[in-house]
């Protein structure tokens, strides 16, 4: 008999890649979906036909009862989230109803379940929990950067760094609303597991991007800006990329721009600083099913080891395309800061590696030019 897979959050970046792993080992597939005046199954229209679609909002404990009642599921995936942190601190009420909550009726339906013992559950869990907490090593390592040691360029010599890391032993000091509901979900799926004998493991997922990230994260906005930046320069009179005027603070001019074109807002972002560990979503949802494939359930970091800031980003981006220059390009825009900020993430994923034999296949430098390049497209 093939497993049952209930997704939570189906229609969200992960939620798509997640489905069709499953569909490709042979699950049933339902996703839950919530009634929204336009449709979300942007992601997932592709595998429609192969999965059945149930309608359901983690924040409605019934409905979430009755769809583990109705659809006997083996496994449980929570992907359901308000998952943006900027959002988080404009909607911090509706962030931890979803966030949190939503967490609390999943597991309060697998503990009344009959078939309790035979569902697993994964949750969604966050490097943002760490938030402006970190581990520092004690000996000095080489700094590695997309598998390459860093080189100092006037001596030709490594770079050596104590590390500023987390994994599963750092403390949780989360640093917005968002992050608070999912420490709050992670200790509901630790005192269930512990409590009731729940099967429900969470993983500490680092930032996880791909070609379907949603576009107010930092990356996607930042790639899908050039695939339009492009196109607009592409149409400009001279061909090739234009020479941007300095004087102009928000809109980009060239020397023959045809009158009837409009000019082209520039690319508006908060803290550039801010450094993240970044790797592809591919990747990140094959730890989510490993996890569900463990005997006993646990907690996981899942990270690249590696960590970028937004400006290195900017800077293999626009290399992509071409521009080693982009400082004319991008204005700060006081809007993009948050109240508080997470500054540093750099993941170690040793236990992941070793007890789920799980790795990461896609680099930092492949993950930029694959966004990049679906967004030119
Ligand atoms: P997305 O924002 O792309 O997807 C979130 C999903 O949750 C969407 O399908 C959304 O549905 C759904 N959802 C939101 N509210 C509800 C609700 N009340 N009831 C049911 N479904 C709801 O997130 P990602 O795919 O990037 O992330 C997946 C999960 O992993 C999230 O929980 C996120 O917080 C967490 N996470 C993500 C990381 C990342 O880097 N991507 C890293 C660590 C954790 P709709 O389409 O209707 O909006
Ligand atoms: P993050 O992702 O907050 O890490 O949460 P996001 O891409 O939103 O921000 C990353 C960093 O970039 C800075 N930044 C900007 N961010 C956005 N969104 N827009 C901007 O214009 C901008 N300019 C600079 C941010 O300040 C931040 O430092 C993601 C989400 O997927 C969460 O759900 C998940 O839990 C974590 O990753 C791990």
């Amino acid at each position: 008999m093939n497993k049952t897979a209930l997704i939570f959050g189906i229609s969200g970046q992960d939620g798509s890649y997640l489905a069709e792993l499953l569909l490709e080992k042979g699950y049933t597939v339902v996703g839950v979906t919530r009634r929204v005046s336009v449709s979300t199954t942007e992601r997932i229209n592709h595998i429609l036909p192969q999965i059945t679609i149930a309608e359901g909002d983690i924040t409605d404990g019934f409905s979430v009862n009755k769809l583990i009642e109705e659809y006997q599921p083996h496994e449980i995936y929570n992907l359901a989230a308000q998952s943006h942190v900027g959002t988080s601190f404009k909607q911090p009420s509706l962030t931890w109803d979803i966030t949190a909550g939503g967490v609390l009726n999943i597991l309060e339906a697998i503990r009344y379940s009959p078939r309790k013992d035979e569902i697993r559950f994964y949750q969604a869990s966050s490097s943002e929990m760490f938030g402006k907490n970190y581990s520092t090593a004690d000996q000095p390592t080489l700094m590695v950067k997309d598998g390459e040691v860093v080189v100092d360029v006037p001596t030709g010599k490594g770079v050596y760094e104590y590390k500023k890391y987390q994994d599963e032993n750092t403390e949780f000091i989360p640093q917005s609303p968002y992050a608070i509901a999912k420490l709050a979900a992670h200790h509901l799926v630790r005192n269930y597991r512990e409590g009731y004998g729940i099967h429900g493991s969470c993983g500490i997922l680092f930032n996880h991007e791909s070609e379907r990230r949603g576009e107010n994260f930092v990356t996607r906005k930042i790639t899908k800006w050039i695939g339009e930046f492009v196109k607009w320069s592409d149409d400009c009179e001279f061909g090739g990329l234009p020479i941007v005027l300095p004087e102009h603070e928000d809109l980009v001019r060239v020397y023959g721009k045809p009158l009837n074109k409009p000019e082209f807002p520039k690319l508006r972002l908060g803290n550039l600083d801010a450094k993240r560990d970044w790797g592809h979503a591919e990747d990140y949802v094959n730890a989510m099913w490993l996890m569900l494939q463990q005997e006993e359930a646990d907690d996981y970091v899942v990270a690249t080891g590696e960590t970028y800031s937004v400006r290195d980003f900017l800077d293999v981006a626009f290399a992509k395309v071409g521009i080693d220059d982009w400082s004319n390009l991008v204005v700060i825009d006081p809007r993009f800061y948050r109240p508080a900020e997470v500054d540093h993430l750099l993941g170690i994923p040793t236990k992941a590696e070793g007890k789920l034999g799980w790795k990461r296949n896609v680099s930092f430098k492949d993950l930029v030019h694959r966004m990049v390049n679906s967004d030119c497209k």
